[in-house]
């Protein structure tokens, strides 16, 4: 049962965020930190305690918390973020997990991740190999929580950021995946819902104790959630979407 949201503010200088391609229309400053309240407020109608990092001027992507951090049953491990620039968001992110995590371990270079590479489903944790997430990286997280009994399982990723740009878990053996980005023998037993090439943007979505929020804008990827089961809460992710964001990476649920 998930309890608590960490999130990050939106950062003064997130106009300037690490992009791979730059937006069609620049990123509304004002609208995506109303886009990301709206986000808290749902998470907070949902039941959870949300606890506020505050935004740093200095970091573009802070707001991008998920990137920082894993955590299990109170074991964290603090990421080395595969993007340089990124790497001081994860000192605010080490000192909150440092007050409620049991114990707390770092990645040190080279090893990098993204916690946007780290998938999890039931006892196993999927970890992208990506631009951002290296074979150490990988390593660092099996030898973290293999002991905690998860098993890592690393999955290459090509033509996407992360591994959950493509591919979400619902929960009850639901799993969400864009197209023909990765095989779906990959995860095993899980039943897929397939996402369009169109709705690719949509196979990222946050599953919250069988509630799923989803991007606004992609209705077959919602309905297809619906028809497994669950309830859907669509949230307007335009200012989001023009960092290369998404609705996992705005928060580490535990
Ligand atoms: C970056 O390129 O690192 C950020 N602009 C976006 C990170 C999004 N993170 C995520 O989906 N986990």
């Amino acid at each position: 049962m998930i309890t608590r949201a960490l999130v990050r503010g939106i950062s003064d200088s997130y106009t300037h965020a690490t992009v791979q391609a730059p937006p069609p229309r620049p990123i509304d400053l004002q609208l995506a930190r109303s886009q990301h309240h709206r986000y808290i407020e749902v998470l907070q109608a949902l039941g959870l305690d949300v606890i506020h990092i505050p935004q740093d001027p200095d970091l573009p992507d802070c707001c991008f918390i998920e990137d920082c951090a894993l955590l299990h049953e109170g074991l964290a491990l603090i990421t080395n973020p595969g993007a340089p620039s990124r790497g001081r968001e994860t000192n605010a992110v080490r000192s909150y997990l440092g007050k409620v995590a049991h114990k707390v371990e770092f990645m040190v270079p080279p090893a990098t991740l993204d916690g946007g590479d780290c998938l999890r489903i039931e006892n196993r944790i999927y970890v992208g190999l990506s631009s951002r997430s290296n074979a150490e990286g990988a390593a660092r997280v099996r030898e973290t929580f293999a002991p905690a009994g998860l098993d890592v399982i690393e999955v290459p990723v090509r033509g996407a950021l992360h591994l959950k740009s493509v591919c979400s878990y619902l929960g009850n053996g639901f799993l969400v995946l864009a197209g023909d980005t990765i095989s779906p023998s990959v995860f095993g037993d899980v039943e897929i819902l397939p996402v369009s090439r169109e709705e690719a943007y949509a196979a990222n979505c946050l599953a919250i104790n069988g509630t799923v929020i989803c991007s606004a804008g992609y209705p077959v990827t919602q309905s297809k959630i619906k028809a497994a089961g669950f309830d859907v809460v669509p949230l307007d992710m335009s200012e989001i979407k023009k960092g290369d964001g998404s609705l996992t990476c705005l928060s580490i649920l535990f």
